[in-house]
């Protein structure tokens, strides 16, 4: 039996119908698509607190939250009001405003590793950014990525990338220049060794390496013990700068981010998702003397639209003023703990094989008996064991990532009975098997 066929999602699938008349696969960003897990798209009416309601009135328990952006949850009201009060001041100045100084400002104290920073509107303008600046400031061509990890879809980075690149087996997207693929190298995750062949490879060519410090585009992979520190050893002894792609783990793994967590100091940051509160914000910064290069200061160029709008200003704002405290921490690691469990002891008492990886409150199930260290371990995983539980939880009222490869999150109003009610979900799956 299909979703299509247990669940009343009529206008779902008319609804996708049309879709695929309009937009390649009918939608508008690849890993929607449900082609993972075999099957068609849920159309979504609203999102309130920790729920998604689809357009046939069907309620999930929502355990993606935009990609990770919603911290705070769909349609909070401070972050609403944020919103709907800056709406009435006008919707763009394309001119500077003290919204953004106000974020800027707010970030700095989460993450004082950032001297100073530039808005753009998505991650993959802030790690194209990066990367641009990395090779301006070391006048280098070449830049290193770990297999597995997506940074957005500039074409320097889609290379064995993660995310629906994995999702969608596509190795390496077409489109992309071979002459600029040829400056990416690709490292293997958690592997030092296989780093350190790369700087041998090409001394004093290496602008930047860009890593998730954790995975979270081929699945939530932590880092080993020491990988973190042997990537900032390299960079150091080889003049290439160390960037830190914190686009989905800043806010998530920690409320300083994965640089907070681990105690490193990336010389470049880049930030999306929970800056914005729901809205389209990204953001690169680190060392002053680097981000000096940016014009209009220095000669490295770029530019946006819409960069520090006011409505999306406002919303990061009001987001990250609701995760300064410790106690929401608390309270977020109290909940993603409890959930954990409950997954691991259905999954044990079903005799069903399941890795677990999390870090703060990014987490994934792999349908695997391997742990889970980097790509090659990660690939292994089953994906038709994962699209039966993603089915199975959809029925049961819990929305999860569509994908093996992608990350869970939790929000601030995941309380204790919506985690109690989502092991509940995992149990009748897993009964159900
Ligand atoms: P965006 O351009 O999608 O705002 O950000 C790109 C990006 C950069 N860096 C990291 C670590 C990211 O995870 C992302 C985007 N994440 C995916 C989810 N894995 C976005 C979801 C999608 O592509 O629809």
């Amino acid at each position: 039996m299909t979703i299509k066929e247990l669940m009343n999602i009529t206008k779902s699938i008319s609804l996708f119908q049309e879709a695929q008349t309009l937009f390649p696969g009918g939608v508008n960003s690849p890993v929607r698509a449900f082609r993972a897990v075999g099957e068609q798209p849920l159309f979504i009416e609203r999102g309130e607190g920790p729920y998604l309601f689809d357009v046939d009135g069907n309620r999930y328990i929502d355990y993606v939250l935009s990609w990770g952006p919603l911290i705070t949850g769909h349609a909070h009201p401070d972050v609403v009001k944020a919103i709907q009060e800056a709406a009435l001041m006008g919707t763009s100045y394309g001119a500077p405003s003290p919204l953004e100084i106000e974020l800027a400002k707010s970030i700095m104290e989460f993450m004082p590793n950032i001297e100073m920073i530039r808005f753009v509107n998505s991650g993959t303008e802030a790690t194209m950014s990066a990367l641009r600046l990395a090779r301006a400031y070391t006048k280098r061509e070449k830049i290193i990525k770990f297999d597995g990890c997506y940074h957005g879809h500039a074409d320097m980075l889609l290379v064995q990338a993660g995310s629906g690149v994995a999702t969608l087996g596509l190795p390496d997207s077409p489109g992309v220049p071979s002459a600029v693929a040829s400056d990416t190298l690709v490292a293997q995750f958690n592997d030092l060794e296989s780093v350190e062949a790369l700087f041998k490879k090409y001394p004093d060519q290496i602008a930047g390496l860009i890593v998730e410090p954790v995975a979270g585009n081929m699945g939530v992979v932590p880092p080993l013990p020491g990988f973190l520190e042997g990537l900032r050893k390299l960079a150091t002894e080889h003049a290439t700068l160390l960037i830190f792609d914190e686009v989905m783990t800043g806010f998530r793994v920690h409320k300083g981010g994965a640089q907070t967590l681990y105690n490193i100091k990336p010389d470049l940051t880049t930030l999306g998702k929970v800056i914005g509160g729901g809205l389209p914000v990204g953001a690169y910064g680190g060392k002053k003397e680097i981000m000096q290069m940016v014009a209009p200061l220095g000669p490295m160029y770029q530019a946006g639209t819409l960069s520090g709008n006011p409505l999306a200003m406002s919303a990061g704002i009001a987001a990250l003023s609701l995760i300064r405290g410790e106690e929401v921490w608390r309270k977020l690691e109290q909940a993603v703990v409890k959930l954990e469990a409950g997954v691991a002891s259905a999954s044990k008492q079903a005799g069903i094989p399941i890795q677990q990886t999390r870090v703060g409150t990014m987490f994934t199930t792999f349908f695997s008996e391997t742990k889970p260290v980097g790509w090659n371990t990660v690939k292994v995983a089953d994906k038709v064991q994962f699209g039966k539980f993603f089915q199975k939880m959809l029925e049961n009222g819990v929305y999860l990532a569509p994908s093996q490869f992608e990350a869970g999150f939790i929000s601030t109003l995941h309380t204790d009975e919506i985690i109690d009610k989502t092991i509940e979900a995992v149990t009748e799956s897993f009964r159900t098997w």
